[in-house]
């Protein structure tokens, strides 16, 4: 398997994390989005994954790309551990915090969006800076309530083993402080995260541990 990987990129460290957890093996390549995303576009990346993001997961020259679609994959070819608990509403619940992070947080913040704000829109670093923590303060604080009250340990998201509401909440959070955005009003979610970013699946993943990493 190969993974094209961008050490900073929360959703590639999403990806790192759960192929970690299941004790898998890949190899990467680095794609570098600092370089202008004109030049991404014109790049051989394109034909890998024509979304342009990353990460993409390369099996047997089949691309998947998006995040879930590809720690869904991994859940479904290496069940153990389970990502997903068992009964159908405790996995809808997971799923629903995993989903506020990547399509209800993430794609608001996301580089291009970022970029986009400051050109052509022309906005100033100050006004993106103060999106990105508004966004990142919408999505945390409905995820307090919700780690409140499915979290029995205090150290998980849902009940007290990994899912994939851990796997998601872990970069976020890494992002949030990354940027500065103020992370008092959430006790709960920085508990667990504290407790997370130590095991070693998590911080092997985290982007100051990757080769690419500047
Ligand atoms: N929904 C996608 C998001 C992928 C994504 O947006 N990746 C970011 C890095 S975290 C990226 O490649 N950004 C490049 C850009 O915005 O130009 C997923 O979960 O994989």
């Amino acid at each position: 398997m190969k993974l094209y990987t961008y050490f900073r990129s929360s959703a590639a460290f999403r990806t790192r994390i759960a192929l970690n957890l299941k004790g898998l093996e890949w190899d990467s390549v680095f794609i570098d989005l600092r370089v202008n995303p004109g030049e991404r576009e014109k790049s051989d990346y394109m034909s890998v994954n024509p979304q342009g993001l990353v990460p993409a997961l390369v099996v047997d020259g089949v691309t998947i790309a998006q995040s879930l679609a590809i720690i869904e994959y991994l859940e479904e070819i290496q069940p153990e551990p389970p990502l997903l608990p068992r009964a159908p509403v405790d996995r809808a619940r997971v799923r629903a915090m995993a989903l506020a992070v990547a399509c209800d947080m993430h794609p608001l913040n996301n580089l291009r969006v970022l970029n986009y704000l400051r050109s052509p829109l022309r906005h100033e670093e100050a006004t993106v800076n103060e999106w990105y923590r508004h966004w990142i303060a919408v999505g945390f604080r409905a995820l307090e309530q919700e780690a409140r009250r499915a979290s029995t340990d205090g150290k998980h998201m849902f009940g007290s083993q990994i899912t994939l509401a851990d796997v998601y909440i872990v970069p976020q959070m890494y992002n949030a402080r990354r940027f500065n955005c103020d992370i008092e009003p959430y006790p709960v979610l920085r508990t667990i995260c504290e407790y997370l970013q130590q095991l070693p699946a998590f911080a092997r993943a985290a982007p100051e541990n990757q080769p690419d990493a500047a």
